[in-house]
């Protein structure tokens, strides 16, 4: 049996190339040694792939800053903007990817996107009406040439041409349609080049396949590769989608000259059944995505193997492989001391899901797999419950009725009392409660980490901290105020951290977005809330100020999300016990006197399903109750707030309203007003702060452009229902910007309410 992988991650076990990539932004390092950094790595991740005998070891899978990036580059997309400032190569990248201000030229970013249903973001391709979609790079054959001398024959890489012009933006008039024959032009030249060098096969990354698609999308897929297939000479192509099944397209698939398909077996719902329905064709090669890609749990053997053996039975020519790109898993376990041997049995990180391609290998080699040690050992491992139990919880989440999902009374009275009890201002402002997380701050954390400073010590900086923070709220004249958030890393990590259930890594880094890294908590067990978690530093806030002072938590559906979660109960279940252990946060605060608590749910769009057909009952008909679970239980005159990251969501805003939040701050202030709209037409209840200012950039915006937003915003929105705020938390921002926009926030939201 063969073995493929889809992708490998590429920051390091220990994060290497973030390291080297940082250096080198503030000018630390060179350009070439940034080069060997990435050499190196690259040769780490062929060769351990090689001792696992892995088969198909993709190249072109490394990247300095994301994929989709790379394949806009090797293909000429790179707006004018980006190549008027006359920056070499690697710095035109790099300022596509993070902006670039000096000598040359002041241009931000390219947008940034969430990658299908991950955690992982790509850079948003833009296309203008001028862009001429050619290939002129060469990393592709660059790294093909490299492993080739290494004595490795790679696959190269690269997302497929349909993916390419979906996810892309265009920026003038002409739309994906318009460029197809130049996309397949571009793309039969990278295979011609390729049966230069003598490459086997090359994968084109379609996931794009595994969403609803229309007809017009099938078109486009069909016109794409009826180019761009007959030039493939002696190379085999590789169509590989993930994340889900390609029910859609199926039929499309079979029908053109593809030489391989790649089909997730482990997200794709209905792809065993479709292969059961129309069969696989005797000329392709099934690459079948059996082990998981994005989860850190061992492989169940018997499962696969039964798997395997139907496709076996289906398919004429079967390599087996991961479901996705190993990217959105963790390294290696080598690193980690602290986990226990019986946590670490449990677990399989990218490294260790080679060694399980390595056993299915091997076992499959013998007439009898299940009689082999290595299928008794990993029988083993399953038998018996793994995972930490708590009775008490599972009787309450158990003893669950309607009316724990019920706040009452209903939200128009609750709007009404609390408008009496707070007495704001018209446009009242706030923040969104991280404020910027300087070296200071986390110089501490890690002191006290390392056992430098004491626990005392460590809680009086942040005492200073919030001190400071509080005073400059209310100097500059904010209405609701926050503590700052100095005590947290990441809010997932920092509840995780508080919560039992939860376990902890080291070093289990995954890749968010360029050099950026999220290292998710994992579910353990059963979740429950021991003791309070930000109690403390609420409270302490509050005891310096007469203003309101929210309290700060992180929903359920957002630590669930953005952790790695169990598989033996549903996430519906998960999600329901974090709720309850985040309710009784709640109630605490409230009986702190913290009369407003913001609960985040920035995840909660990330992980909607890719098919709108499973929108409701995989997962809005659990998130939504599970984030009314958290505030049901407070008084009318307590004022829930949430916050959400992504904006795009006015395609399930009556969900939204129906979390049932007293008020909710978003994302809004870059071109996407149709949300403003959505919230306009459908009448929805709930108070809103569409962000005024974009705190992902370190501009300061200038009062009148403050205002002038937010007159945009009066004219669909009701003066009652508008508060005023930035669209995200500052952790990341510099103090200066932070204190000057805020400053500037202030000022547009009196000037607008003097003319009310
Ligand atoms: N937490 C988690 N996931 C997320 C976000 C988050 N996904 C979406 C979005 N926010 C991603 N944004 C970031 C922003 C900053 C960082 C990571 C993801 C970041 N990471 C540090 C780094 O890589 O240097 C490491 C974190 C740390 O030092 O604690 O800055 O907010 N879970
Ligand atoms: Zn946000």
């Amino acid at each position: 049996m063969k073995t493929s992988i889809i992708g490998y991650p590429r920051v390091g076990s220990l994060r290497e190339l973030k390291f080297a990539s940082e250096k080198y932004f503030k000018g630390e390092i060179t350009a070439s040694e940034l080069h060997r950094t990435g050499a190196e790595l690259r040769a780490a991740h062929w060769k351990i792939q090689q001792e696992n005998r892995i088969d198909y070891i993709p190249s072109n899978d490394f990247s300095f800053y994301d994929g989709l990036l790379d394949t806009a580059c090797l293909l000429n997309i790179v707006p004018q903007r980006y190549q008027a400032l006359g920056l070499s190569p690697l710095e035109t990248y790099f300022a596509m990817a993070r902006g670039y201000q000096g000598e040359q030229g002041d241009v931000k970013a390219l947008a940034m996107k969430k990658w299908f249903n991950t955690n992982y973001h790509y850079m948003v391709p833009e296309i203008d009406d001028s862009a001429s979609i050619r290939l002129t790079g060469t990393k592709l054959f660059d790294e093909f040439l490299e492993a080739k001398q290494q004595n490795i024959v790679t696959k190269p890489v690269l997302i497929g041409a349909f993916t390419l012009l979906k996810l892309a933006r265009y920026t003038g008039a002409k739309q994906a349609e318009d460029f197809v024959s130049e996309a397949a032009e571009a793309y039969v030249n990278v295979l011609k080049k390729l049966n230069e060098l003598g490459a086997e096969w090359i994968q084109l990354d379609e996931p794009q396949l595994v969403t609803d698609l229309s007809k017009e999308d099938l078109v486009l897929f069909s016109k794409l590769y009826a180019r761009i297939l007959p030039a493939k000479g002696n190379v085999k192509v590789l169509v590989q989608t993930y994340f889900g099944d390609v029910r859609d397209g199926y039929r499309e698939l079979q029908g053109l000259p593809f030489d391989g398909i790649g089909i997730d077996f482990v997200e794709g719902k209905k792809s065993l059944d479709l292969v059961r329905q129309y069969g696989f064709a005797d000329d392709k090669v099934l690459f079948a995505g059996v082990v998981n890609g994005k989860n850190i749990w061992k492989n169940k053997y018997k499962n696969t193997l039964a798997l395997i053996g139907e496709l076996q039975g289906l398919a004429k020519q079967l390599v087996i492989g991961s479901s996705c790109s190993l990217l959105h898993v963790p390294y290696s376990l080598k690193h980690e001391s602290k986990l226990s041997a019986d946590n670490k049995s449990h677990f399989s990180f990218a490294e260790e899901k080679l060694r399980e391609f390595a056993e299915l290998k091997a076992m499959l080699d013998y007439a009898d797999p299940y009689a082999t040690e290595t299928y008794i050992h990993n029988e083993t491992l399953f038998n018996g419950s793994r995972y930490t139990v708590n009775e008490a919880v599972q009787a309450r989440t158990s003893a669950l009725t309607d009316a724990d999902f019920t706040r009452l009374p209903a939200f128009a009275e609750r709007e009404a009392v609390q408008k009496a009890k707070f007495n704001l201002p018209p446009l009242p402002t706030t923040t969104i409660g991280s404020f910027p997380q300087t070296a200071d701050v986390r110089a501490n954390r890690f002191s006290f980490k390392k056992g430098a400073v004491s626990e005392e010590q460590y809680k009086q900086f942040n005492f200073d901290k919030i001190a400071e923070c509080v005073a400059l709220q209310e100097e500059i004249g904010l209405d609701v105020l926050v503590h700052g958030e100095y005590e947290r890393n990441d809010m997932v990590e920092y509840f995780g951290e508080s919560l039992d259930g939860f376990i902890f890594t080291e070093y289990a880094w995954v890749q968010s977005y360029g050099t950026r890294c999220v290292k998710p908590p994992i579910v353990w067990g059963d979740i429950s809330r021991s003791k309070p978690m930000t109690v403390e530093y609420s409270a302490y806030a509050k005891s310096l100020t007469d203003k309101p002072v929210k309290g700060m938590l992180t929903g359920p559906v957002t630590i669930l999300n953005w952790s790695f979660p169990r598989e033996d109960i549903s996430l519906k279940t998960s999600a329901l016990q974090i709720a309850l252990a985040i309710r009784e946060e709640v109630l605490d605060l409230e009986a702190n006197r913290i009369e407003i608590i913001q609960i985040d749910e920035a995840a909660l769009r990330e992980k909607l399903p890719l098919r709108k057909s499973d929108w409701q009952a995989e997962y809005l008909s659990w998130a939504i109750p599970a984030f009314r679970l958290v505030h049901s239980g407070v008084q009318a005159d307590t004022q829930i707030h949430t916050h959400m990251c992504y904006s795009q969501f006015s395609d399930i805003i009556r969900d939204i309203d129906a979390m049932d939040a007293d008020v909710i701050t978003f994302e809004a202030s870059r071109s996407d007003l149709a949300i403003i709209d959505a919230i306009n037409e459908c009448g929805f209840q709930t108070e809103v702060g569409p962000g005024v200012y974009d705190i992902h950039s370190p501009r300061i915006p200038s009062v009148d452009e403050l205002k002038q937003g937010l007159n945009r915003m009066l004219d669909k929105i009701d003066v009652a229902k508008l508060w005023v705020n930035p669209d995200c938390g500052l952790k990341t921002r510099g103090v200066n910007e932070t204190w000057a926009s805020l400053r500037h926030l202030v000022q547009a939201a009196k000037e607008v309410r003097a003319t009310l």
